[in-house]
């Protein structure tokens, strides 16, 4: 790959890159940046979280060095558990992301209590946790936080040790949901202040879930990369799609960040009284179909189906 083919690929499907300029000079000069997704480990593995899989498999096409942490103290942290409950469903999260593709060949998967509670990491903490105002602390997390009407101070910690996360793990490009950006600029703030560089930083959409808003393990609006073919037909078949909607529209959605990524085009089988099968070689080919009221949402939600079924069914074979 050419660097212009490298950086097209690393943006492809995102919302934000931290800065351009940035990132062009990285990929022109490195040929092997590092990348890092950070991710509490959580019950259940969902397409939200597969976004970010996804960008992490093009950046890794893009010839980057991936690091997948799995943020098991910052879980604790945030109320989502206990120390050992987080900690067991790291590994369980460990096995989704292999299946999903990050082969362990690849990819650096890094526990977070493994590194975080040594000394050079807390020194580093508590020197940034003096130049960061409990405002700004409390801001970053209005996102990522549990419960933020009443934010414990481990929740203001948090995003201190995401920054020397960045840090500490040396990488080039952070990259997260659009969520995450608080704490990216926080970081890109302090991190030189201590000696280190400034991340790169890209964020990628906030997917919608079923009942219209962020699909979340909280919310209990996802579909999971466990959930069986039945439960991914069901959750499709009762999803809000109204016809000629584009605006939050989950299933879009679910074609343009997971099915066109993985397939050059995509049919739609309709019956041949309404016209026959429709064949689309790209996503905003399928968006304008969409929107002048030429695919029913039935035969889109139809289709959605059986693509996220032949995406998910070896990914479902690995994890059982
Ligand atoms: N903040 C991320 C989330 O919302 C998790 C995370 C934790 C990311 C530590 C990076 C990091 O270094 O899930």
């Amino acid at each position: 790959m050419t660097p212009e083919e490298k950086i097209e690929r690393i943006k492809y499907n995102v919302d934000e890159v931290v800065t351009d300029e940035e990132l062009t000079e990285l990929i022109k000069t490195n040929p092997s940046p590092k990348v890092y997704v950070g991710y509490e480990p959580s019950g259940r593995i969902h397409m939200g979280h597969v976004l970010t899989v996804n960008k992490l498999l093009d950046c890794q096409k893009a010839g980057c060095e991936v690091t997948v942490l799995l943020a098991d103290v910052h879980a604790y942290l945030n109320k989502k558990g206990t120390f050992e409950e987080v900690r067991k469903i790291a590994d369980y999260n460990k096995r989704c992301f292999i299946a999903l593709g990050l082969s362990e060949e690849n990819t650096k998967f890094v526990l977070g209590s493994d590194y975080q509670l040594g000394q050079e990491y807390m020194i580093n903490v508590l020197q940034m946790a003096k130049s960061v105002t409990l405002n700004r602390a409390t801001r970053s997390m209005d996102e990522v936080g549990r419960a933020m009407d009443n934010p414990m101070v481990s929740q203001l910690v948090y995003p201190i040790m995401q920054a020397i996360d960045i840090a500490l793990l040396d990488v080039d490009i952070a990259v997260g949901g659009t969520d995450q950006r608080k704490i990216h600029m926080l970081a890109r703030e302090h991190l030189p202040e201590l000696g280190f560089k400034k991340p790169i930083c890209i964020h990628t959409p906030i997917i919608s879930g079923f009942d219209g808003n962020k699909m979340s393990s909280s919310n209990d609006n996802f579909i999971s990369v466990d959930d069986t073919a039945e439960d991914v037909a069901h959750k499709i078949k009762k999803a809000y799609c109204q016809q000629g909607d584009i605006e939050n529209n989950p299933i879009m959605e679910l074609f343009k960040y997971h099915i066109f990524p993985r397939y050059e085009s995509i049919t739609i089988e309709k019956p041949e009284k309404f016209g026959g099968n429709e064949t689309y070689d790209s996503y905003t080919d399928l968006e304008t179909a969409f929107a002048d009221g030429k695919i029913h949402p039935m035969d889109l939600k139809n289709a959605c189906t059986k693509y996220l079924n032949e995406i998910l069914d070896p990914v479902r074979a690995v994890l059982l």
